[in-house]
């Protein structure tokens, strides 16, 4: 991947402008320093490497050179969109789902952020906002996907099994053509976002339905119920073990399978 590459790969899809990166910290802290500044709707920053690549609640996500995709899509939501913010992760997982699917592969999304390919981590979303008094001005989008086996890190680096597309399917595939689809299947989707056949969608591919979870609420903690579906505003839908629904609601929750 290099800049003038990647312009002529995005350049039939509505992109604003492309920011490559070889190596970066972050590509979310870039693309959140520019959406504080002038960035445009759909802008994008890519990076090849990430040297501190952010999860959510400060945890690490490893991003080494040549073998992963790491990028950052910068929204400018209109006023339909702002009262369906808290769809875009699904946005995302859905983009990514979309791409994998086309390959013949099973995509689960492990709620709020994760995408499993048999049972494994292969990408994760991390969705941050630039406000302005109560409204998102500009949503931040950041997605890795682990394209080659290098990109996996070490098991006793994670909290999680992860996997690659290479993994999943048995033979390495080009990461530009996956980022051009995953951004392809988000222009397509994000039109969907208020409607009922969204949530459908999203709920179709969520991972752990009818199976009973553990949900870690950060520093308040855990409930246990069996996954039943999604809230109309992505929130987490449980059946608690004497039958009442819960509603698990921010991202800062961590869900395991608990049997
Ligand atoms: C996530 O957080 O899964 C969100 C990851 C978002 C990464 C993208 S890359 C582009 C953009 N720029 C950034 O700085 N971030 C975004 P979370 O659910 O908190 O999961 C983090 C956990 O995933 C870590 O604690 C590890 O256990 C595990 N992990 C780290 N790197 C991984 C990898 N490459 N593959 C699978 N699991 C990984």
């Amino acid at each position: 991947m290099n800049q003038s590459k990647l312009n002529k790969l995005l350049s039939k899809l509505p992109i604003a402008k492309v920011k490559y990166f070889d190596s970066i910290g972050s590509t979310n802290d870039e693309a959140l320093a520019w959406a504080a500044n002038d960035a445009k709707d759909l802008s994008l920053v890519v990076a090849d490497e990430q040297t501190a690549g952010r999860g959510r609640l400060d945890r690490k996500w490893f991003t080494p050179p040549g073998t992963a995709l790491a990028f950052s899509l910068i929204l400018r939501p209109s006023a339909a969109e702002r009262p369906h913010i808290s769809r875009m992760v699904g946005l995302a997982a859905l983009s990514v789902s979309d791409s994998l699917l086309t390959r013949g592969l099973s995509p689960q999304i492990k709620w709020p952020n994760d995408i499993l390919l048999n049972g494994r981590k292969v990408a994760g979303i991390l969705i941050e906002s630039v406000w302005s008094g109560e409204d998102a001005e500009c949503i931040v989008i950041g997605m890795g996907v682990n394209i080659l086996k290098g990109a996996v890190p070490d098991k006793d680096m994670l909290l999680f099994p992860a996997t690659s597309l290479e993994d999943a399917l048995g033979y390495p595939v080009e990461r530009a053509e996956i980022l051009h689809e995953i951004l392809a299947a988000l222009i397509f989707l994000r039109p969907q976002l208020s409607t009922d056949e969204f949530m459908a969608k999203w709920e179709e591919l969520l991972a752990y339905r009818g199976r009973q979870v553990q949900v870690e609420l950060v520093g308040e903690g855990s409930v246990i119920g069996n996954v039943s579906g999604l809230g109309t505003d992505g929130s987490l839908q449980l059946n608690d073990p004497d039958g009442k629904s819960l509603t698990v609601q921010f991202g800062d929750v961590h869900l395991r399978p608990f049997a």
